[in-house]
């Protein structure tokens, strides 16, 4: 039976959690991207070549990229488009041709990944990311000042807000603020006034247009994709439902459906995220891993505990409320029609045990993904045992 590739995410030469940790940790692949590189720009096959000697020289393989991040200016289809559409295409031209293959990104407006706390107290004493309803609420309504953002919430949620707004301190405020714009580690954090000019492009786009700009993105790299070998993974959007009144396309099964078959080809496929997915209330993610796994060509492994509002924070990986031993009895399933197996990795952790003591990137700390990483692999083998 085939196994599944252990990968690892790793954020380059300063990343506090070294590459030999992670071949103590047990993946053998690592997935990482060149963060230093201005989105938009392409990457150089010399720039590639030195990333992908590092790892090697430690015993690992370069598996995945995560992310070749799509530029605002594709994703909104402005007028320098086709520049970008270039330089992506490049890229992809250039990372295959020093033998990496798996290229995740995401079409999520001017955001990535949001959360509103990054050391929420678990009763262990471990610290997981959390998503708020009211915090964000807050921040839109009373920091964003986004044009009829009450509208969006309940008004229970809105009168949670306003209260919150009223007795929370500027300093604390302040840290809100910075969570929700936070980046990717080593990249550069999104600014108020960048997001508040987003707004109104992304309200003329809609969600339509943004599904089409994706389509017509997927149209254009198609050919390079295919005559390369690239194959492309769409991450989910997270948390999985339009937030601060901008739109998302990759939130739940029928989105990634129009996706993958609205550019019917092997090279299009998804990095099916079971945490991103599964904070959305209505996601049945075991549903949604049937109806997409054959293009699936990279997964993060990751739970989330939802309340009864929706706030979520992001449990132990077989915590939770995915059910991830029938999750991954599908995708052990499907790795066996693989002629590569698929790589996964343990998204996220708990900051937990010496880790606590440590500054390390929100949700990248080493001993909690070791954990993860090491029950996801018991849980394989244990399937494997039982076919
Ligand atoms: C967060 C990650 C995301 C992901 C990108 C893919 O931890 O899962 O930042 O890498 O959205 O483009």
């Amino acid at each position: 039976m085939k196994k599944f590739e252990q990968t690892w995410r790793w954020y380059g030469p300063d990343d506090p959690v070294s590459l030999q940790d992670i071949r103590q940790a047990g993946a053998t692949g690592v997935v990482t991207a060149l963060h230093h590189v201005p989105h938009g720009e392409v990457w150089t096959v010399a720039d590639i070549l030195d990333r992908k000697r590092i790892v090697e020289e430690s015993g690992l393989s370069w598996s995945v990229v995560e992310s070749v991040p799509v530029h605002e200016v594709i994703k909104t289809r402005g007028s320098e488009a086709k520049r970008y559409i270039e330089n992506y295409k490049q890229t992809l031209e250039n990372l295959a041709s020093c033998g990496i293959y798996i290229v995740t990104y995401n079409f999520m407006p001017v955001l990535d990944w949001t959360r509103t706390m990054l050391d929420k107290e678990m009763e262990n004493g471990a610290k997981a990311l959390y998503f708020d309803w009211v915090d964000l609420a807050l921040f839109d309504i009373y920091i964003l000042k986004r044009k009829g953002a009450d509208k969006d919430y309940s008004e229970e949620i809105v009168t949670a807000a306003k209260k919150g707004f009223e007795q929370r301190s500027e300093e604390d405020l302040a840290a809100l603020t910075h969570v929700i714009l936070m980046g990717i580690p080593s990249e550069k954090d999104i600014s108020l006034a960048d997001l508040q000019n987003s707004l109104d492009v992304y309200s003329n786009i809609g969600l339509d247009g943004l599904l089409s700009n994706l389509l017509w993105f997927l149209g254009e790299i198609q050919e390079v994709c295919e005559a390369n070998g690239v194959q492309m993974a769409l991450h989910p959007d997270d948390p999985p439902y339009p937030i601060l009144g901008l739109p998302r396309i990759a939130s739940n099964k029928e989105d990634y459906l129009k996706v993958i078959n609205g550019v019917d080809s092997p090279f299009n496929g998804i990095c099916f995220c079971s945490g991103s997915l599964g904070a959305g209330a209505a996601n049945d993610v075991l549903d949604i891993a049937r109806a997409v796994k054959h293009r699936v060509h990279f997964a993060h492994f990751r739970n989330v505990k939802k309340d009864h509002i929706g706030n979520f924070y992001e449990a132990d990986h077989l915590d939770g409320d995915v059910d991830m031993p029938s999750l991954l009895r599908i995708f052990v399933e499907e790795n066996q029609n693989r002629t590569r197996p698929i790589p996964f990795r343990p998204d996220h952790g708990h900051q937990m045990l010496d880790d606590l003591h440590k500054v390390t990137n929100p949700g990248y700390s080493a001993i909690g993904r070791l954990r993860g990483l090491a029950e996801l692999r018991g849980v394989e083998q244990g399937l494997i045992a039982l076919m």
